[in-house]
């Protein structure tokens, strides 16, 4: 799959790695804000160069927040979060952005300014969306939500989760062809605590080979997530451990690309991985 800057080699897992421009990121919310409450393009650079000497392989830039209860905001203000940042990492750094947005004027102006990948939490489910996607060209992760996050976790409820999620991402895959979307472009994703209980989190987890059998390369964000909060009786800042296992688990069932806010930890684990399979080779 070719992203801008480089062509991503997704057979081996590749680590994405979370850039807020929230104020109120739900574990790490304002890092990137000075002191006059204004975000500071210096700290984001500062913190992109740290992310790739620890080993990230995609910058992911968001200016919504979608963790549960969080509510919209205006166009304008997203814009305003996130295009100067893709704008500056993508021209100090030769690294893939990814654009963790729903909105069409933000996947616009983003790929004008140097983004490689489009993030959509509402699988191009947007008025235009899909229109905006297409028209630039740029590859797509398309991620399974159930309602909107400011509900979404009020009652989620499923016959069959992994089939629901499946059928989903597949109608979106149809949606994304119609519009002329190549599929070689599409990235699925189960989106892990959007709209799912703990129980719908681990059985999406346990049979994440269905999902790696759709055939498109597969993106799992666990990260310091309220579900490992749950397994582990952990607040948000003590979830890196857990998050880590997850992640590396993740890989070796078939995850290509794993989001997440510890890429050194992660990069470790993931070394790990990589050289017991290699032995398995030889
Ligand atoms: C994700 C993801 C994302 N997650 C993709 N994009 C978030 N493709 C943002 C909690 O339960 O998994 N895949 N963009 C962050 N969203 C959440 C959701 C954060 C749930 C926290 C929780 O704590």
């Amino acid at each position: 799959m070719k992203l801008r800057a480089t062509e991503l080699e997704l057979s081996s897992p590749q680590i994405m790695a979370v850039l807020n421009t929230t104020p109120d990121s739900f574990s790490d919310g304002g890092s990137l804000y000075n002191d006059e409450s204004q975000l500071d393009l210096s700290l984001v650079l500062a913190q992109v160069e740290i992310f790739l000497q620890q080993g990230a392989n995609i910058i992911d830039v968001g200016g919504e927040s979608t963790r549960p209860g969080a509510e919209p905001i205006s166009v304008a203000e997203e814009l305003e979060r996130v295009i100067p940042v893709v704008e500056a990492v993508s021209k100090r750094f030769n690294v893939a952005i990814s654009v963790d947005t729903s909105t069409p004027a933000v996947m616009t102006e983003s790929a004008k300014v140097g983004a490689s990948l489009i993030n959509d939490v509402r699988a191009l489910g947007r008025p235009g969306a899909l229109e905006a996607a297409a028209e630039t060209g740029l590859p797509v992760c398309l991620m399974h939500m159930s309602g909107e996050p400011g509900s979404m976790q009020d009652d989620p409820q499923y016959d069959d989760v992994v089939q629901e999620v499946c059928d989903f991402l597949l109608a979106r895959v149809g949606q994304c062809v119609e519009v002329g979307i190549d599929t070689g472009k599409i990235l699925l994703d189960p989106g892990f605590g959007f709209g799912k209980t703990l129980a719908h989190n681990l059985t999406l987890f346990r049979h994440l080979d269905q999902l790696v059998a759709l055939g498109f390369p597969l993106m799992v964000g666990v990260s310091r997530k309220s579900m490992i909060g749950a397994i582990l009786d952990k607040p948000v800042d003590q979830r890196i451990i857990g998050s880590v296992a997850m992640a590396m688990l993740a890989a070796q069932r078939g995850a290509q690309i794993l989001r997440v806010h510890d890429v050194s930890a992660t990069a470790d684990a993931l070394k790990i991985l990589k050289v017991l399979e290699d032995i398995n080779d030889g």
